[in-house]
């Protein structure tokens, strides 16, 4: 299938093969996509390389994106081995796990705080800031993760549930921002899965069960979906959508009273 051909990607987040950017890269690379990936540190290095082998990529860069220089150096590299760029994928959020356990006024600092806005929406900016002359004249895409706690309160999401918000209006300025360069900026906003960030959350699977039951789907999202919405959003069949949240949740974001199952 030929969504993707000929479109050069820069997937940032990978960790593993259940991460959401490994569904991205699975999906992006099936339509045809080139791909190049970054991997966080040298703890990912062999793990990434192995996976973008698998996706027919060589390309992999170490890119901490706390650090301005080494997403200026990413761009710097991939300039060397493509003429241009045509898609971002941002799959990155992180918070110092004491800010995503307890009540939320308690566990809250000011420096979780800004660590969790750095990491998880101002790198988003930086990666726009960084990528766009790369893009320059290829009707570029922008694509983010984001989640449902940056709209409702969500237990022991907390900092992060702020964060996503940020995120989600970055999303909005930055296509208003990108527009007249005929770059599109969007976020996808999946529902809970089991990955790597998830792994550490207390009574996640808890979640999965509520957030399955509560669906009018009747189930979760798996990564596969995320990346054929992210597919989706990479190519010329959303030519016409920027600055959107496109939920993939199974509908759970809809409803206000999802089920009467375990009530009595
Ligand atoms: P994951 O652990 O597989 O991916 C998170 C990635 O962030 C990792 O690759 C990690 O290396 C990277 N990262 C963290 N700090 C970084 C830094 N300083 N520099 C560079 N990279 C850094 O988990 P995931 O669930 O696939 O998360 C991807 C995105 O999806 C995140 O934005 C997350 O908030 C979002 N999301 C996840 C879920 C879920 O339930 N898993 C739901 C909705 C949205
Ligand atoms: O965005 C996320 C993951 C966020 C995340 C998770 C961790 C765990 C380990 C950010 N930073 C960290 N830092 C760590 O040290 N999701 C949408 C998945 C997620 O995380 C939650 C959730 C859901 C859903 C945390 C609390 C409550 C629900």
């Amino acid at each position: 299938m030929s969504l993707l051909k000929g479109k050069n990607i820069l997937i940032v987040g990978v960790a593993n093969k259940h991460s959401i950017a490994s569904g991205i890269a699975a999906s992006m690379a099936k339509h045809g996509a080139n791909l190049a990936f970054t991997y966080q540190n040298d703890r990912f290095k062999q793990k990434v390389e192995k996976l973008a082998e698998e996706w027919g990529s060589k390309t992999c860069f170490p890119c901490d994106v706390s650090k301005d220089e080494e997403i200026d150096q990413v761009f710097k590299e991939l300039k060397k081995d493509w003429d241009g760029l045509d898609c971002i994928v941002h799959a990155v959020g992180f918070a110092p796990s004491n800010e995503l356990d307890g009540n939320f006024v308690d566990v809250t600092t000011r420096e979780g705080f800004k660590i969790a806005h750095d990491i998880s929406a101002y790198s988003f900016v930086a990666l726009a800031k960084a990528g766009k002359d790369l893009m320059n004249e290829r009707n570029g895409s922008l694509i983010t993760l984001s989640y449902l706690g940056s709209q409702k309160t969500i237990p022991n999401y907390n900092v992060m549930g702020l964060a996503k918000a940020s995120l989600e209006a970055s999303v909005r300025f930055l296509a208003t921002s990108l527009g007249k360069e005929g770059h599109r900026v969007n976020a996808i906003s999946a529902g809970p899965i089991k990955t790597l960030a998830a792994s550490g959350v207390k009574n996640f699977r808890k979640m999965l069960s509520y957030n399955a039951n509560r669906a009018p789907l009747g189930r979760n999202v798996s990564t596969e979906e995320v990346g054929n919405a992210a597919t989706f959003l990479a190519s010329d069949l959303a030519s016409g959508i920027t600055g959107e949240i496109l939920y993939v949740d199974a509908g759970f974001n809809i409803t206000a009273m999802g089920s009467l199952e375990d009530s009595n």
